[in-house]
């Protein structure tokens, strides 16, 4: 599409302007960085006048919103993907060769805005990004944290935390808007007063310290159809007449530190995934991006409306996870004390505007408040919980009279917290869980209480990606080659990629995906060898594991089963083996001891395998530092294995599992999350299944019965590896690893050895890598078995997802957008 305002000529001369005001340079002078400014404020200009005729198209056709409410936004790079979405990549990239410009390198001068851990922030990036391209009208609602995810450095072998100062050169693609500022109040107390008119009683919360909610907009870009949504992020700041007595006013040092202390909120992310860890802070930075976020999202609605009680027809906050439940309080709070409704029709209200996601089973992952904190920092939004609570149980009592433990299973507030997800639950007009079998995990294990009492709201929204920046930008060559054979269709339509299921025996086809995979492999060597120091051979096979570090992922599994294979290999030597690079990246939240271990793990197995010169290079062993959303895409294009190998029933979905998958790489997997429909989609053929069922898993955490010191007493093989963690082979510190040992095995009295069941499964995966192993050395059949994954991704965009939120719970109404100019 060649856009008028991307003409060449136009173009350049805007990118000089630039250089030129900004910088009082001339193009010649300028550096990387100044240039990468330079050309996103140009880009900016023109998605800005996009971002106002979408603000123009929805003001004229009053769609309903969705806020999709969440503490984390893994956004990945921009400039690339909007010029991507705007339809001018080609041109832009021309215009600045013209310049003597790479687009490639001015891309990476981009910070990655990491403002997620995850899946569940890159989740949402990417639900941000097929809202925009199917037209809805959605904001995304978040916190702007100064310090995004940390920088992780290897430093011997060790996991080091830098600061990731993304903000500190000026971020092109953001705008503040100060008009739009909202006042958030934390602690004090709360004092009734019977109000004579009313006869009701009113709530006024007093001695508060106010803190000032800033939002900053970023532009999300919908490809090629000029509609432009927002990510809303807010910045904190004091509120400078706040809390000074008189005597106090003009009290420089208090009021750096409210300034400071409002600062604090939105600091930084905590780099925890799927851990909860109680801190006041997090609650505070909950509920900080909440209350602003449904302050604005009501005064934008009585811009244009006047009767509140019909919010929910116009408004639906979906809320990612628990994080931002407080959200069901908060909008009861402003319904009642500052909106007049009385309970029962704020209730009303409330209840047809949340709805829930949930991303985790795991016990750890689920947040829970200690009610004295709680009710210290929000003693209104606790006030309300009480009372929903109190309700609740009575209801609970209606419908199973006498029966107590139902209380105890389900109450909201028990044993002196407040748990968060049965808030969501009791609130949410929708709970949904990401891939089938998690769903179904929710809704016959760990949510059964409330499924029975409460079916009609759970539903199942499998996870999905955007094929937009996973393959479209991320892998460009290969995006050119489908779009050759297929049309351009995919990149709004992913279902259209089954036609590429035609080209499955067709040997031209066959070689050139190959040749693509490829080049995608020695683009990533090149990559490894910069980066780590490491050769890797682009021929071996590129048996990729890249993902949060979590035990229930099972990282260790795979370096356990690297060790036993080089044993194997120095055993018998003779023995045929095809060469494999095992690449592996992950952060590990910063307190997780185990996760770090680990890591070190992976390098010390990586010292001594890659420098062993009787493998004859046969494996390579290679951790890729800081792993983020700009490698990755490089890595996706670049895997021939995809490791999926968590514990069956604890992954809900995975989404990375998707995206090699889109690549063209098979899934090497237990069946667990989503793993489970991607074997469905692309057939057992083509893929690896391994390892113990979710149901087996289960049985055996409801039952006892599991053993892993059996499998360590019978199998010498196992057990050698075992040891090798303890005796020296991997550290001089015969200790390094001891806890990593101990956590396998019943020797000290830890009360669940081996609690991922890695003994359990490891036979049954190390028989799978055989199969991988048999199937690429068989080229062609290989190669068949790469492009069906491909061909088959089709169900696992974020547009059929998306698709799938709209039709069943958000009901949002499809907007077109033309441009003005
Ligand atoms: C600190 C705490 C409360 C917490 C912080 C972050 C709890 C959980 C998380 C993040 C969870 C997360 O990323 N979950 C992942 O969500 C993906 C998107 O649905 C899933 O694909 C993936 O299986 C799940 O682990």
């Amino acid at each position: 599409m060649i856009d008028k305002q991307f003409d060449k000529e136009t173009f350049k001369k805007s990118v000089k302007d630039n250089v030129k005001f900004l910088y009082r340079r001339k193009l010649e002078e300028a550096t990387q960085e100044q240039l990468f400014q330079a050309v996103s404020y140009t880009v900016k200009d023109v998605i800005i006048d996009n971002w106002l005729d979408t603000q123009n198209a929805y003001e004229a056709q009053d769609p309903k919103i969705v806020y999709y409410m969440s503490m984390e936004f893994l956004m990945g790079r921009a400039l690339g993907n909007n010029l991507l979405n705007l339809g001018a990549y080609g041109e832009v990239k021309e215009a600045l060769e013209e310049l003597g410009i790479d687009i490639n390198a001015l891309e990476d001068q981009e910070p990655d805005p990491a403002l997620g851990n995850g899946g569940l922030g890159r989740l949402a990036a990417c639900f941000l990004d097929s809202l925009a391209t199917l037209g809805y009208s959605a904001y995304g609602c978040g916190i702007r944290y100064r310090y995004g995810m940390f920088k992780q450095e290897i430093r011997d072998g060790y996991q080091v935390e830098v600061p990731d100062a993304w903000l500190e050169e000026g971020y092109p693609f953001e705008l503040r808007r100060p008009e739009y500022a909202k006042e958030v109040h934390f602690g004090g107390y709360v004092r009734v007063e019977y109000d004579q008119a009313t006869g009701q009683n009113k709530f006024i919360h007093e001695g508060y310290q106010a803190v000032k909610a800033i939002p900053y907009d970023m532009p999300i870009v919908g490809y090629e159809n000029n509609v432009v949504n927002t990510l809303r992020i807010w910045d904190a700041a004091a509120i400078e007449e706040f809390g000074f007595d008189s005597f106090d006013k003009g009290d420089y040092k208090k009021a750096v530190e409210q300034e400071n202390l409002a600062k604090d909120i939105v600091n930084v992310l905590y780099p925890n995934d799927n851990k909860m860890s109680g801190k006041e802070l997090r609650l505070k930075q909950q509920y900080f991006f909440v209350s602003a976020s449904i302050q604005a999202a009501i005064e934008k609605y009585k811009k244009t409306h006047d009767d509140i009680k019909k919010l929910h027809e116009k408004v639906v906050f979906q809320m990612n996870d628990t994080h931002p439940t407080m959200a069901v309080a908060e909008l009861m709070r402003i319904l009642m004390d500052q909106e007049g409704l009385g309970w029962d029709d704020a209730w009303a209200v409330t209840t047809k505007c949340v709805a829930y996601t949930n991303h985790t089973i795991m016990a750890e992952a689920l947040e829970k408040w200690p009610i004295e904190l709680f009710s210290r920092l929000l003693p209104r939004v606790y006030q309300i919980i009480e009372e929903i609570n109190r309700r609740f149980i009575i209801e609970v009592q209606n419908k199973y009279p006498g029966n107590y433990e139902k209380i105890k299973k389900m109450a909201i507030i028990y044993d002196g917290q407040v748990k968060m997800a049965h808030l969501a639950i009791v609130a949410g007009f929708s709970v949904n869980g990401v891939a089938r079998l998690h769903t179904e995990i929710l809704k016959n294990q760990e949510l059964k209480d409330f499924y029975e009492m409460m079916p009609e709201k759970f539903n199942n929204k499998t996870n999905g990606i955007t094929q937009r920046r996973f393959l479209l930008h991320g892998n460009q060559n290969l995006a050119a080659w489908i779009t050759d054979h297929i049309g351009p269709d995919w990149i709004t339509d992913l279902s259209q990629i089954g036609k590429l299921k035609v080209y499955a025996d067709d040997e031209k086809a066959l070689q050139e995906f190959m040749n693509i995979k490829f080049q995608n492999k020695q683009r990533l060597a090149k990559y490894i060898l910069e980066h780590n120091g490491v050769e890797v051979d682009p021929h071996s096979i590129f048996d990729v594991q890249v993902k949060r570090l979590h035990e229930y992922k099972r990282q260790l599994l795979n370096i356990l089963h690297v060790i036993y294979l080089y044993n194997q290999i120095k055993l018998h030597p003779e023995m045929e083996f095809y060469p494999r690079t095992f690449i592996f990246g992950a952060k590990a939240s910063a307190a997780y001891e185990r996760a770090k271990k680990i890591i070190k793990l992976i390098n010390c197995v990586a010292d001594v395998v890659n420098n062993d010169p009787s493998i004859n290079g046969k494996i390579k062993v290679v951790f890729i530092e800081n792993y983020r959303v700009s490698n990755a895409e490089m890595i996706f294009a670049a895997a021939d294995v995809s490791e999926q190998i968590s514990t069956a029933s604890k992954e809900a979905s995975g989404t990375g599992n998707m995206k090699f998958m889109l690549n063209g790489a098979p899934t090497l997997g237990t069946m667990d999350g989503a793993n489970v429909e991607i074997v469905e989609e692309v057939g057992q053929e083509n893929a690896f299944i391994f390892g113990m069922s979710a149901d087996q898993i289960i049985n055996y955490e409801n039952h006892g019965g599991y053993d892993p010191d059996f499998i360590y007493n019978t199998d010498a093989e196992i057990r050698q590896v075992l040891m090798q963690l303890i005796n020296g082979t991997f550290s001089s510190d015969t200790e390094l690893f001891r806890d990593i040992y101990d956590s396998l095995l019943n020797t000290k009295n830890c009360s669940r050895a081996d609690q991922y069941f890695i003994l359990g499964d490891f036979r049954s995966y190390a028989e799978a890598q055989k199969r991988v192993e048999a199937a690429y050395k068989d080229e062609k059949k290989w190669a068949k078995m790469a492009l069906l994954n491909t061909a088959c991704s089709g169900k696992f965009s974020s547009d059929r997802t998306i698709q799938e939120y709209v039709d069943d719970i958000w009901h949002l109404d499809k907007v077109t957008v033309t441009k003005s100019s």
